[in-house]
């Protein structure tokens, strides 16, 4: 197994990931289950935020609380797939700001060709999480890091639905220092570049494009 992944094995999380896996899940069903996912890993990928202490009162008495450190955290997500997950999150870190990394896969190739970037100022001060539902070859989201980290921001995560060996390998050989968070580490890749078992086309499902 690669460096850094994180394997988010709680039951709700594993649950509804079974059901977005099933082909006869509508796309009414996948999009709610995404966005009822995305919320779940939320949670989970923002637990070690560093975090200090301030000096609050409440009706009763000062105390010092604790609130997350640093400018506005970052949901990077890379279209179109990506764009699932910001919903869910956004539900839980509602102070978000959003930026976008427009890439798409040569299918000849399966390299990543980036054709839109944009994200928020202060960079160096935000922590970023990059949303990609599915970590394939890695191609995609090698490319994405590799732009992101221009931007000097304060840390980066990156957050899947489902990923594979290979995609982790290529991706942690690029990046070692970019934890993966994920519910599911499948068998591997088709010819095609597609996971599998996996969930099909994760923006097709999503858009209920195919
Ligand atoms: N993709 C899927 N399902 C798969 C494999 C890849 O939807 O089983 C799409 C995702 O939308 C993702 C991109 O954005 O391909 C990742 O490809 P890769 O660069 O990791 O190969």
């Amino acid at each position: 197994m690669s460096r850094d992944v994180h394997v988010i094995d709680h039951p709700l999380v594993q649950h509804k990931l079974t059901l977005m896996r099933r082909k006869d899940t509508s796309t009414k069903s996948f999009r709610e289950l995404v966005h009822e996912l995305s919320a779940l890993l939320a949670y989970e990928i923002t637990r070690e935020m560093p975090m200090h202490e301030i000096q609050i009162e409440t009706p009763l008495e000062t105390m010092k609380s604790r609130v997350i450190d640093g400018k506005k955290v970052v949901l990077a997500s890379i279209l179109r797939a990506g764009n699932g997950f910001l919903d869910g999150m956004l539900q839980v870190i509602p102070g978000a700001r959003v930026g976008h990394i427009g890439l798409y896969r040569d299918p000849k190739t399966l390299q990543a060709v980036e054709y839109y970037f944009k994200m928020p100022s202060g960079m160096e001060e935000r922590d970023v999480i990059v949303l990609d539902p599915m970590l394939a070859t890695g191609n995609s989201a090698v490319a994405a890091v590799d732009r992101l980290k221009q931007t000097n921001p304060r840390s980066i995560r990156f957050v899947c639905l489902v990923t594979c060996p290979e995609g982790l390998k290529t991706f942690h050989d690029h990046h070692p220092d970019v934890p993966v968070y994920t519910p599911a580490v499948d068998r591997g890749l088709n010819e095609h570049g597609y996971i599998v078992p996996g969930l099909g086309d994760a923006g097709d499902r999503i858009f209920g494009t195919k």
